[in-house]
């Protein structure tokens, strides 16, 4: 048998499974409240406890970090969540007449 038949039997019928591309982690996202001088901070408060889940003691001290700082983190969350989280409060205070802002970007 000649060298390159010796290669072909041992090259033919084996499957070689392609290497996968590495997957990069999904990104994720926090949202933001910016401060106004006109939303009622108990208003903040409640926007905290209802959307983000958090206790009294834990909106208030993020609404006073936003108060005292211009800018403070909600939550962090997939790019769905946040657009969700951002869609809802914004909603929230334009039916109740506040100019309250809230935005999201990347972590
Ligand atoms: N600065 C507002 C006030 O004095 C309170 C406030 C806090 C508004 C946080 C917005 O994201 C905010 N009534």
């Amino acid at each position: 048998m000649s060298g390159s038949n010796v290669n072909r039997e041992r090259d033919e019928g084996v499957a070689v499974q392609e290497s996968r591309p590495e997957l990069q982690p999904p990104p994720r996202f926090k949202v933001l409240l910016l401060n106004d001088d006109f939303t009622p901070m108990e208003f903040v408060v409640q926007v905290l406890e209802t959307f983000f889940h958090l206790n009294r003691e834990k909106a208030t001290q993020i609404m006073l970090h936003v108060h005292t700082r211009g800018v403070g983190v909600c939550g962090i969350y997939a790019r769905d969540v946040a657009e969700t989280k951002v869609a809802q409060v914004t909603d929230f205070a334009r039916r109740h007449q506040h100019p309250l802002m809230c935005t999201m970007e990347e972590a």
